[in-house]
């Protein structure tokens, strides 16, 4: 990890110059990842607390996909978390008061690993209203330890609802996020302890399965998606300490690489509305069946997910967290729909410049790839048309936002658009994980070995996580 802060422009210019953080040194942050080398496993012997849970391990060999424990009820799980060291306490975070703020503050301080704590994830409290609260979220999973005299929250872990399908099986799980430890308390081993009382309160909900993604190597992932970014504002980003001038190119070569036109090209190309979605509803759920892993969304979901909330003077706050749009033909039909999220980072130290705009990539679907699979190759020539110009027109529209960097991961059918709209391929990794649950694996989008992306195969993975 690069302990250095991010040099001015113009000693880049100088071979003899240290080296610069680059927008892959950036994607490695915002995968929360270490910035020297690739995660890689340890032996199993040595996860001491990953051992002793129901995943699977490395070399397990396995020929059918199901729950590992025996199956228990909910009578079976202790009523009382486990105890903490005496000074601490758990506590349940009600993310409709003030709690919501202990959390930001709690990881806008201690979420990310950057040496030189110059870059931090900007939350806010419309983020987490989006982000933690969707329909029929429950206050009892996200899960706090605050100091007992100062009441200070120093470690959180949160857990929302999610109706996961996997090659086919429909499994009621829990999608688990956010976990943080306040940066004063790391390597004490309360990370096990935070992940044994969510699993505790999951459990007497009833359900046993949970999905988590993390730059992490655990044992074992279902799979691993390669983070990509695609500059909007290549001065910006060379201005916060970004810069990566490649070999002899100039700010203006990169300027002219990175240009887009003023205006999108899909007609019929407008905001998502709450009129939208019944349509929006049924064109995600037919699309999804293209994927070997997938988030299966009520209408409820869909109104949250990408209109912001399910009521709509909250929708309307949340918006600017959560950017949809539909495309609607002649006869009103919705054939296309794409989203992004929004989360900025907070750039501490910079005279010029205090915050670095994000957008994230996140659920699209087209008509164009109704009923078909990955393996149709005539099909797939038509979604990557189709794919591009939309996908292109979100670069556009995050423009006209003053977005500054527009990241997606190689998971869905982004493979098929990723390199002709310039997305650059991040030293970011992601991990995808299932609790309690054996699966055979699963398309990432990358090839493991050479690293590269498999524009044509694509990947099985239809579920984004923030
Ligand atoms: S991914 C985002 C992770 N968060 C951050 O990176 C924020 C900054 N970092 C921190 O706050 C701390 O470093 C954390 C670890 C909290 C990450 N997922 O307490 P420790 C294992 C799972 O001494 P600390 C996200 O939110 C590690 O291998 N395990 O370590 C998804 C070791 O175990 P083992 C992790 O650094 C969360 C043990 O913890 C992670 O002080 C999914 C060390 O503990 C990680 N990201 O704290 C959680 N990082 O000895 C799992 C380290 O075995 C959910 N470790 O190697 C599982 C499903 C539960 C519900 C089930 C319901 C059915």
């Amino acid at each position: 990890m690069s302990d250095k802060p991010p040099q001015s422009n113009d000693q880049v210019s100088n071979q003899e110059a240290p080296k610069k953080k680059t927008l892959e040194d950036l994607l490695k942050l915002l995968a929360l990842q270490p910035e020297d080398d690739e995660p890689k496993p340890k032996p199993m012997k040595d996860y001491k607390f990953w051992k002793t849970q129901p995943v699977p391990t490395f070399d397990e060999k396995f020929s059918s996909e199901g729950p590992i424990d025996k199956p228990k009820k909910p009578e079976d799980i202790p009523e009382e978390p486990s105890a903490l060291l005496k000074d601490f306490e758990w506590v349940t975070l009600d993310l409709n008061t003030d709690d919501i703020k202990d959390v930001y503050e709690l990881l806008h301080e201690n979420y990310v690993e950057d040496s030189s704590a110059i870059f931090r994830f900007k939350y806010s409290r419309e983020f987490f209203n989006w982000g933690l609260k969707p329909p029929g979220w429950k206050k009892e999973w996200h899960v706090g330890v605050r100091v007992k005299d100062t009441k200070r929250l120093v470690a959180f872990i949160a857990g929302i609802p999610l109706d996961l399908e996997l090659h086919g099986k429909k499994i009621k799980s829990a999608e688990i996020n956010f976990i943080c430890v306040h940066k004063k308390l790391r390597n004490k081993r309360l990370a096990p302890v935070l992940i044994k009382e969510v699993t505790r309160r999951v459990n007497r909900a009833d359900i046993w399965q949970a999905f988590y993604t993390a730059g992490v190597v655990l044992p074992k992932p279902v799979t691993v998606c390669r983070y990509t970014h695609r500059p909007l504002n290549w001065p910006k980003l060379q201005d916060v300490g970004f810069s990566g001038l490649p070999p002899n190119k100039t700010m203006e070569d990169m300027i002219k690489k990175y240009e887009l036109p003023s205006q999108t090209a899909t007609s019929g190309l407008r905001a998502a509305e709450f009129k939208d979605v019944e349509q929006i509803y049924e064109l995600y759920d037919a699309f999804h069946n293209r994927y070997e892993i997938v988030q299966r969304l009520s209408k409820e979901d869909i109104a949250h997910w990408f209109l912001g909330s399910t009521d709509e003077t909250e929708a309307k706050v949340n918006q600017k967290v959560i950017k949809t749009f539909v495309v609607e033909d002649a006869d009103g039909k919705i054939t296309d729909f794409f989203s992004f999220y929004l989360l900025p980072f907070s750039v501490l130290e910079n005279p010029a410049h205090g915050q670095l705009n994000v957008a994230y990539l996140f659920y699209y679907a087209s008509s164009v790839g109704i009923g078909k699979t990955r393996e149709d190759k005539e099909n797939q020539k038509l979604l990557k048309v189709r794919l591009s110009q939309l996908i292109k027109d979100a670069l556009i529209i995050a423009k006209q936002m003053d977005i500054d960097v527009f990241n997606a991961l190689t998971s869905q059918d982004n493979t098929l658009f990723l390199e002709d709209l310039d997305f650059g391929l991040g030293d970011g990794y992601l991990n995808y994980y299932l609790f309690n649950w054996r699966s055979f694996p699963i398309d990432g989008g990358f090839n493991q070995e050479t690293k590269e992306l498999e524009s044509e195969k694509g990947s099985g993975v239809g579920v984004v996580m923030l």
